[in-house]
């Protein structure tokens, strides 16, 4: 093994959902680069390709065992990291998403003591505004974020969220490394529109802060002026209610539900409006990767969005819960060829300048060497 190997542990979620594309990406990216790294979860995310060399995958199984009942997740994550920690000598570990992971990583150095790897903890959006909210989790967050060697959140917005929702220091240095997409697979595809009808789409885990059903509303609302059908992506706890919703409306040959194992870019690519109303959203990777297909976005104007969306440029951004506003901007973007096609080119552009893979993960890549080159000497164990 070349001293300048990394071995690395990356601890994500399975579930649909950004933080599990990101750490799956970044992970890849450093096995292509040369370093070894162990995947921590309880199965493979699905952009996770284990065929990869260098990746190996370790599921976290919840202890068999009735007394401590099924949420010892995070004893278990810690008990499996230890084991590969100890026979893969892991240099880092990356922890993606503060709870239960930042908790897993400091269990699992408390008993690897001196040989214990160092921890990067990735904030990703609820784990600060959602878990790190709740009065009664912010301390054990505080707690396990803090016990990092270093701490990553997607965008300003997120980083700040970071110091009011749980309390930190700020001396505390957060890094900014924003989201990013595979421009080569996220790609235009111009593709022949064989009917008049438009294609709206919307991508996530349909929990109710996705507010799925204002998707719904937006459709119906340009539906009724227009022919244009709607395709859903992902599933989770909302799905029923939006079901029911596209029933009611009367809207169920419209819409399409695509459920978690499509292919989001080529979806993406066969779409013309992007739709993502959510009520907190600390990036909205989803709008990034339809930008990046040329796909101008309709969003609210919340927490990192911004960053990601350009109000009137990339797209529109209109106030959480407006259902009307957001259905007017996409009529407008439906009516004028012109301004489609000029956000159109201008989300790819804002993608390829701003949003790219590999400068992303170099700059993951600085952080790891950085806190890496901190211990006595990772190659020499
Ligand atoms: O924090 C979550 O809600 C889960 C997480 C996920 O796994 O999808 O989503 C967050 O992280 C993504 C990747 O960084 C961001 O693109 C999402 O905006 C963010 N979700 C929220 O903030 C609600």
């Amino acid at each position: 093994m070349s001293a300048a190997q990394l071995r690395i542990g990356v601890a994500c979620f399975s579930t649909f959902g950004g933080s599990g594309v990101i750490a799956s990406e970044t992970g890849m990216s450093m096995a292509r680069r040369g370093h070894r790294v162990a995947f921590f979860s309880d199965k493979p995310p699905a952009r996770l390709d284990l065929s990869c060399p260098n990746i190996s995958f370790h599921a976290v199984a919840a202890l068999d065992y009735p007394v401590p009942a099924e949420r010892s997740y995070a004893l278990a994550l810690a008990a499996e990291m230890i084991e590969v920690a100890q026979a893969e000598r892991l240099d880092l570990l990356h922890v993606h998403y503060a709870v239960p992971h930042a908790l897993g990583a400091y269990l699992a150095r408390q008993v690897l003591g001196a040989v214990a790897p160092k921890v990067l903890i990735t904030l990703h959006g609820t784990d600060v505004t959602r878990i790190g909210a709740n009065p009664k989790f912010s301390s054990l967050t505080r707690f396990a974020v803090l016990a990092g060697d270093a701490i990553t959140a997607p965008s300003r917005w997120l980083a700040e969220q970071a110091f009011c929702n749980l309390g930190l220091p700020r001396e505390t240095s957060i890094e900014v490394i924003p989201n990013f997409v595979d421009t080569q697979r996220f790609r235009v595809v111009r593709r022949e529109i064989a009917s008049a009808e438009r294609v709206l789409t919307h991508v996530s885990n349909f929990r109710p802060l996705k507010r799925v059903e204002d998707v719904v509303r937006i459709f119906a609302r340009v539906r009724g002026e227009m022919p244009v059908k709607l395709h859903l992506v992902g599933d989770g706890p909302e799905r029923p209610r939006v079901d029911g919703l596209v029933h009611s409306l009367g809207l169920a040959g419209a819409v399409k539900f695509f459920g978690e194992g499509a292919d989001v870019a080529e979806v993406l690519q066969g779409s013309d409006v992007f739709l993502l109303p959510s009520e907190t959203e600390s990036f909205g990777l989803g709008a990034l990767e339809a930008m990046a297909c040329g796909v101008p976005v309709v969003a609210s104007n919340v927490g990192g969005l911004p960053e990601v969306v350009l109000d009137g440029e990339t797209g529109f951004l209109a106030p959480v819960g407006n259902p009307d506003e957001m259905a007017k901007q996409v009529r407008r973007l439906l009516t004028d060829e012109n301004l489609h096609a000029r956000m159109s080119r201008a989300a790819r552009s804002r993608a390829e300048t701003h949003f790219q893979l590999e400068p992303a993960v170099e700059r993951y890549h600085a952080v790891y060497r950085r806190v890496v080159g901190t211990r006595a000497s990772s190659s020499t164990r």
